[in-house]
């Protein structure tokens, strides 16, 4: 199975490349963001309490986090790999990550980051802001504050699995099509 960490700052395309990688290699996609937004539209318990930390920048408590992601993990055991976008985004969400697919006998096969530098991120979030409707879209600040969680919080885990020798990082800044070539470059070289 090729079980792949598609990672980077927000707005660094993950959820754009993630749809075209599912397409090409017929894996699962699961975006914890689309989870969220998907609980908020439907105004469940869980989409209160997530919408409370997202339209803040912040990143949703861990435990909440975890548990969404194994319910999609476990209603999905035919899949043929699956693509993790946005999660894991704490030390703590990686290490329940290999343990729960360990006791699948299975593991990540590679963490591939996008590198785009900040100020490249913050004109591409306020640009989908125009339109996403996205409360954490539209505003500066919050956007800001977004990147230094991620620096804060998320970008720790490339180190983790870069100590596994899973870790790759590529040039996330080009058109849609030349990053994906270069995606499909690297995953071809990993499995
Ligand atoms: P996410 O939904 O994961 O969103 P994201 O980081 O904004 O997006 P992504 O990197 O996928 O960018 P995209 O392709 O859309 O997270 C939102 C929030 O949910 C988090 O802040 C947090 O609160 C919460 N959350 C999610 N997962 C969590 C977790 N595991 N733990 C805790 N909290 C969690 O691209 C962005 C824009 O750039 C688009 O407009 C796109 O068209 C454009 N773009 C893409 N590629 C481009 C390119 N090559 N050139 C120019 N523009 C490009």
């Amino acid at each position: 199975m090729l079980n792949l960490i598609l990672f980077g700052p927000p707005g660094s395309g993950k959820g754009t490349q993630a749809a075209k990688l599912i397409e090409k290699y017929g894996l699962l996609h699961i975006s914890t963001g689309d989870l969220f937004r998907y609980e908020i539209e439907n105004g469940t318990p869980l989409g209160l309490k997530a919408e409370e930390f997202m339209s803040k920048g912040e990143l949703v408590p861990d435990e909440i986090t975890i548990g969404m992601l194994k319910n999609k993990v476990n209603d999905n055991p035919e899949v043929n790999g699956i693509i993790f976008d946005g999660f894991p985004r704490t030390l703590a969400q990686a290490e329940a990550l290999d343990r729960f697919l360990a006791e699948k006998c299975l593991s990540i096969t590679a963490l591939i980051a996008l590198d785009v530098p900040d100020e490249e991120i913050v004109q591409r979030i306020l640009s989908r802001g125009e339109t996403s409707g996205r409360s954490d879209d539209n505003d500066e600040s919050i956007i800001r504050n977004r990147i230094f969680v991620y620096n804060e919080e998320t970008a720790p885990i490339y180190n983790y699995y870069a100590e596994s020798g899973k870790s790759i990082m590529i040039e996330g800044v080009g058109s849609v099509d030349v990053i994906f070539n270069r995606l499909t470059a690297t995953i071809e070289s990993v499995c």
